[in-house]
């Protein structure tokens, strides 16, 4: 089969065990995190717009956003989570947002409460939060027009990113579930988990949390289930790890002037056709 149905994300948070997300930004980087054994795809903004040499600053559009995302769910037979920044703007964009993700077949997203436009969460920058009712209000929008019961909407927290501590967090993710949020996200740019460890304390469960353990990354899948975790995202390392083997790969070939050097590393030719499932589409040539 070219196409195969993928379940909806609330189907895996619902099965329990920990869901274990990779960030991606086209579907090539999708499948193979698909082929690893992940649960479900982050389309991340970082990953989106850097693959196109551009800031994660709401720089691209949401027809850009979806257009990556849906490229992705359409290669995969499991659920993408689009990373939806801000929501695109204010309520009306929230509202347009998850009609058009939805219609796409993308089972779940996620926004945060920053300012529209937004910044990368560990870039040099003015970090302020959204006022907590105008993002509840948000997710209030977004859970009112989705028009099936599967539609998973993420609320992420930037209250850590923006220094502002726990207890805001708490008391803002706390807003988010009153609002109708599915699951929080907690994102914390620091070196140690404590904050998140302590926040997961303090939520005593009320709703999943997702997790995106990127500058602490020794916390090990077991251990951060254990902690009370529902999701957690890998957001960036496929892009860069991308980034080092193309860069070496370059290298390699200009500065040695051949690539016979390389050719006992890299994926065979072969790879490809897997994933681009060559000989399915073949078949329809008989
Ligand atoms: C992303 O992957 O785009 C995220 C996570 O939102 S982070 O880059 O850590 O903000
Ligand atoms: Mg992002």
């Amino acid at each position: 089969m070219l196409r195969t149905q993928s379940p909806s994300f609330r189907s895996l948070v619902e099965r329990g065990s920990i869901v274990r997300v990779a960030g991606a930004h086209d579907a090539i980087g999708a499948v193979l995190a698909q082929n690893a054994g992940f649960d479900a795809v982050w389309a991340s903004s970082l990953e989106v717009s850097a693959a196109r040499c551009l800031p994660d600053a709401s720089v691209l559009t949401m027809t850009e956003y979806l257009e990556s995302a849906a490229n992705m769910q359409k290669a995969l037979h499991i659920p993408v989570v689009a990373d939806c920044d801000t929501g695109y703007g204010g309520n009306l964009n929230v509202a347009h947002m998850v009609l058009e993700y939805e219609a796409a077949g993308i089972t779940a997203v996620a926004m945060e409460d920053k300012l529209f436009p937004k910044m990368n969460s560990f870039a040099a920058h003015d970090h302020t939060l959204l006022d907590t009712e105008a993002f509840a209000a948000k997710i209030r929008t977004a859970k009112s027009v989705q028009s099936t019961d599967d539609f998973f909407v993420i609320a992420r927290t930037e209250a850590l990113i923006s220094g502002l501590g726990v207890d805001e967090a708490l008391r803002r993710c706390h807003a988010y579930a009153d609002a109708g949020a599915d699951a929080v996200l907690i994102h914390s740019k620091l070196k140690s988990r404590e904050q998140i460890e302590e926040f997961l304390r303090g939520w005593e469960n009320r709703r999943p949390v997702v997790v995106v353990p990127t500058t602490y990354p020794d916390w090990h899948v077991d251990e951060v289930e254990r902690a009370g975790v529902s999701t957690v995202i890998y957001a960036n390392q496929g892009l860069r790890a991308t980034i080092t083997s193309l860069r070496d790969a370059y290298r390699t070939i200009y500065e040695t002037g051949s690539s016979v050097e390389l050719e006992g590393t890299i994926a065979p030719v072969s790879d490809i056709f897997e994933l681009q499932q060559l000989a399915a589409w073949q078949k329809l040539e008989a």
